[in-house]
């Protein structure tokens, strides 16, 4: 696991150019410099008395952090509920007629919730729950268009002290089956479907397929999407439930159920160096103190500010900078269903246009995705409501942030480029706006109270200038308690590769003047447009395939998705190759793992370049896929093989 030389990060750490913060946008920034040495000189002592300034208790904690290396316990003692910090809190001080959300369909319904209206709605469903029988403790999944119905179904899990697991809506059903399995889920919440491009997405089908396979769930709670449009929809009696018939009628006072600060609240499942996603398990009260106060300070939020985090709900950027986070600070954001190119490329811009959105999260590849548009699409419209921005899911190259800056941002608006992870559940490395000067491309520096450090393979810290592999030296409030079921995979995982620190699997690189510099994965796991996939995952599905012997999956980079997944593929004695069956081996990956899995190029090979003890060389694959002349090949048990692989055909392009 070597961090590869890549010469465009070379190029990186030779960017002159500097974004210091604005005076005037400094003189009201949420955060303070002098954060820094407050959480050095004492990190629990820092984020004990965020928690008791930030969050409402029933009950205050006794100790802030219980540190039985790899295992955390934050806040210990103290009891609250999530919902209620997130929602009852406001609408009690008076700000029950502030908007929550700006909802807007993709075929052009909008919705306004405000916090009084998702008070009740959320007391409503958890209501709706406990007649089905979920009990504190239940895990409830969740598998749901971009609807309002998906915030206010997790709220209601939260209300009850039910963990959620939310499954994105882009997951085929045997992935939904495996986390409903894992998670041994009682109740699923789906809708009948969603749009997506001008069409309604079949997830109430898909969800019926996932049942069939698995066995925990009782009941299903149906909200009612697309039925209007004339969709078909098929209700099992007994078990599935419509929405509206079973929440609409529930009384509108459901008592926020206090739980302990280490109380489960959610499973997300994430792509590791397995076939077998992780159930990452996130619990209440540090990660909600987590998110709110990195939302606070990264996003300068205000109360007037309209907030929009464009990211999908299904994944943690949309769990911590949709929901918990924001709804934490009171803030008014904006959920949108669709995609950013129905009716036409500059959707964004009119929603940015007409709800004067102030603050824009979202990932390269969507920058990217805009920038290939052109920048007629966002100049059409009047952006200069924005004044912050911000980027998250894999590194931000250079040209893309300053098309950012210039086209989206006006010039004026600053950049947090923003690393984390579904493990670390908060933001981790980021600039903060108004203090930090910005270097296009850096996430820049460890957010106070986080120490990262760039180490080499034997563990040891690595001097200015050098790169390594990225670790995290202390605990912090947000991060992971462990894996669903499986603490030795926990161990194994994060805290075995170096001693007593976090791997986080990424590769990064200190400049001279100690800007962190992210690189990527270091592990088999590729990034799609933002999308953790892993190969091993890609490989599983394509050999379930009858007519495939072996494959090898590699991630090719991509000007707009970041990596875009190359396969080679061995063929079964019996196979014909064709272009058909290429295009069904592509099929058949999106149908096992979801859309976002499909590989995009698939070479059929006669054979794959093996080290001697049979390990795949993916080194040489990427070289190939890449098209570059090729590495050290004295490893190869047989050193023919990529030269017969290079002449292979049948590569398919999309
Ligand atoms: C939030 C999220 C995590 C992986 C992580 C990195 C990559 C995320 C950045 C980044 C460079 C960034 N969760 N990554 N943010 N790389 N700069 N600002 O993405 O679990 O889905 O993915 O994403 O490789 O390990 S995630």
């Amino acid at each position: 696991m070597a961090v590869e030389q890549r010469p465009e990060i070379e190029a990186l750490l030779a960017e002159e150019r500097r974004f210091p913060p604005d005076p005037t946008f400094a003189a009201q920034a949420n955060a303070r410099a002098d954060l820094y040495e407050e959480a050095e000189r004492d990190f629990e002592g820092f984020w004990a008395r965020l928690a008791r300034e930030r969050l409402d208790w029933s009950k205050p904690f006794e100790t802030t952090l219980e540190w039985d290396l790899p295992f955390a316990k934050w806040f210990v003692g103290g009891q609250l509920n999530v919902a209620y910090n997130c929602v009852d809190r406001h609408v009690e001080r008076g700000l029950g007629d502030k908007v929550a959300y700006h909802w807007i369909g993709e075929p052009g319904d909008t919705r306004t919730l405000t916090y009084a209206d998702l008070k009740r709605e959320v007391s409503k469903a958890a209501n709706a729950l406990l007649e089905l029988g979920v009990r504190t403790g239940d895990r409830v999944a969740i598998y749901m268009p971009m609807i309002p119905e998906l915030p206010i179904a997790m709220l209601a899990c939260a209300r009850l002290g039910a963990p959620h697991t939310v499954v994105f809506g882009g997951f085929s059903s045997e992935a939904l089956a495996g986390r409903i399995d894992d998670a041994q889920a009682k109740v699923l919440i789906t809708a009948d479907g969603g749009w997506r491009r001008g069409k309604p997405v079949n997830l109430k089908g898909a969800a019926d397929v996932a049942l069939q396979s698995s066995s925990s769930i009782e009941n299903v709670l149906v909200v009612r999407r697309v039925a209007e449009a004339g969709e078909p929809v098929e209700m099992r009696p007994g078990r599935d439930v419509w929405w509206h018939e079973i929440v609409d009628r529930q009384s509108e006072e459901c008592p926020p159920v206090p739980v302990d600060s280490e109380h489960l609240l959610y499973l997300l499942y994430t792509s590791g160096t397995t076939a077998k996603p992780k159930g990452i398990v996130h619990t209440s009260a540090g990660y909600l103190l987590g998110t709110s106060y990195t939302h606070w300070a990264i996003f300068d939020v205000k109360p007037d500010d309209v907030y929009w985090c464009a990211a999908d709900i299904g994944w943690v950027t949309g769990h911590s900078y949709i929901v918990y986070g924001p709804l934490a600070n009171a803030t008014t954001g904006i959920l949108y269903e669709g995609a950013p190119d129905t009716p036409a490329w500059d959707r964004w811009w009119q929603i940015v246009e007409d709800y004067k959105v102030t603050i824009l999260y979202t990932a390269p590849t969507a920058i990217r995705a805009f920038m290939k548009q052109g920048s007629d699409f966002p100049a059409r419209h009047d952006l200069s409501s924005i004044r912050m921005l911000g980027s998250v899911g894999e590194p931000i190259n250079p040209e893309a942030w300053l098309w950012y800056h210039e086209h989206i941002g006006g010039g004026r608006a600053p950049i947090a480029d923003t690393w984390w992870q579904t493990e670390t559940g908060m933001i981790l490395i980021t600039p903060l706006p108004g203090i930090t000067t910005t270097k296009p491309g850096s996430a820049t520096f460890p957010f106070p109270g986080v120490d990262a450090d760039v180490v080499d393979g034997e563990g040891r810290s690595v001097p200015p200038g050098g790169g390594g592999y990225l670790v995290l030296k202390r605990p912090w409030p947000a991060m992971l308690r462990g894996i669903y079921g499986d603490p030795e995979r926990y161990r194994q995982t994060y805290w075995s590769r170096f001693e007593g620190v976090y791997f986080a699997g990424d590769g990064a690189k200190r400049d001279q003047e100690g800007y962190f510099w992210l690189l990527g994965r270091v592990d088999d796991v590729m990034n799609v447009a933002g999308h953790r996939i892993s190969t091993i995952e890609v490989e599983s599905a394509l050999v379930d395939h009858p007519a495939v012997a072996e494959a090898a999956v590699v991630g090719k980079n991509d000007p707009v998705t970041g990596q875009a997944i190359f396969a080679f593929v061995i063929l079964r004695t019996h196979a014909e190759p064709s272009d058909a069956l290429i295009r069904e081996l592509r099929e058949h990956v999106a149908k096992v793992i979801g859309p976002i899995a499909r590989p995009k190029y698939l070479l059929l090979t006669p054979d794959l370049p093996k080290t001697r003890s049979g390990k795949i060389m993916r080194r040489l694959l990427r070289d190939v896929a890449e098209g570059r002349p090729l590495g050290d090949t004295t490893t190869l048990a047989d050193a023919g093989v990529v030269e017969l692989i290079r002449s292979s055909t049948g590569r398919e392009e999309e």
